[in-house]
């Protein structure tokens, strides 16, 4: 979608948009107690919480009650709520969501280059933990290079981290940029590989290696419906990249069902399906535990964890 206008009466989501699975199965991987759900969003609903301006897409409205229902379903204890692009800066429906949450759900926002300390404040009170910035340059009208380096420094004594999303192809350019900033910086989906190339080829090779010699670095292996192109019920040729992730780097990963979804064009995964993924690539009990409950609960709720 182009240039929005505020003052739409309604806020229809765009053509071709799938809705969020309607009825997603019960998985038959039964997760482990206190699993996190680390990447999922609410968005809107519009009327209550509008879409910003400059945003590159209208999504289907996806509600805290919704996303509640769906921790529910799948067994989910808690979940970190990411702030998507379509809301731009504007974390009220994200806030609003954290605060009705029972404190079982904390979240990371995305904020403006003059945000003030006490903005962070509010935001960190709300249960936010992390900032956000994309670099996917179909989401965004300008690369945030200074702003994050700026606003990542300052976040760090709000006990705050960086989320990076990020696309594999432009990572050559980055990388160097992404290792001089410090503080815990977490990459959203792998940094989004192509899987056509290898998961030895050069172009995951450089993840690997920005991992291997950032220990601050850490990884989402989420979203296989992204990035596999041979498609559902098992996202197969994305299997051996997350795994081999989750092998090299126990302590650095997170999961999460990225519901509800935006911008998928192909199909929309069954959650359910999704869920009964991730013994492929956490193949033991004690991968499960770290990727699902202890790494999130260390990065998300320190207080309470062990
Ligand atoms: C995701 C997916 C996308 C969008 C956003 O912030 C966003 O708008 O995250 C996408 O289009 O790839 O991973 O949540």
């Amino acid at each position: 979608m182009s240039n929005p206008s505020m003052s739409e009466a309604s806020f229809k989501m765009d053509d071709g948009w799938l809705e969020f699975h309607p009825a997603p199965s019960k998985p038959v991987f039964e997760v482990p107690a206190g699993t996190v759900d680390a990447h999922c969003h609410v968005f809107g609903p519009g009327d209550q919480f509008p879409y910003a301006p400059e945003r590159k897409y209208t999504p289907c409205d996806a509600s805290k009650d919704q996303l509640w229902a769906l921790r529910d379903h799948l067994g989910f204890e808690r979940n970190v709520i990411v702030q998507a692009t379509c809301h731009g800066a504007d974390n009220r429906a994200l806030v609003d969501a954290l605060r009705h949450s029972d404190g079982r759900a904390r979240g990371v926002a995305s904020v403006k280059r003059n945000v003030c300390d006490d903005e962070l404040q509010a935001l960190y009170d709300a249960g936010v933990r992390g900032v956000r910035f994309s670099f996917v340059k179909r989401l965004v009208d300008e690369l945030p290079h200074d702003t994050l380096r700026e606003v990542g420094e300052r976040i760090q004594e709000f006990g705050m981290h960086l989320v990076i999303y990020v696309e594999a192809p432009d990572l050559p350019e980055l990388s160097d940029f992404f290792s001089s900033l410090s503080g815990t910086v977490v990459f959203d989906h792998m940094g989004r590989p192509d899987v056509s190339k290898g998961p030895d080829g050069d172009e995951f090779g450089l993840f690997i290696r920005l991992l291997e010699e950032n220990p601050n670095m850490w990884t989402k292996v989420s979203c296989p419906e992204r990035l596999s192109l041979v498609g559902p019920p098992g996202y197969d040729d994305v299997v051996p990249y997350a795994k081999r992730v989750v092998e090299a780097f126990p302590d650095r990963v997170l999961w999460g069902t990225d519901w509800p979804h935006p911008n998928m064009k192909s199909h929309m995964p069954d959650d359910g399906k999704l869920v009964d993924y991730i013994p492929k690539i956490a193949v033991t009990e004690t991968l499960q535990q770290k990727l699902l409950v202890e790494n999130p609960m260390r990065l998300y709720w320190p207080e309470e964890s062990s």
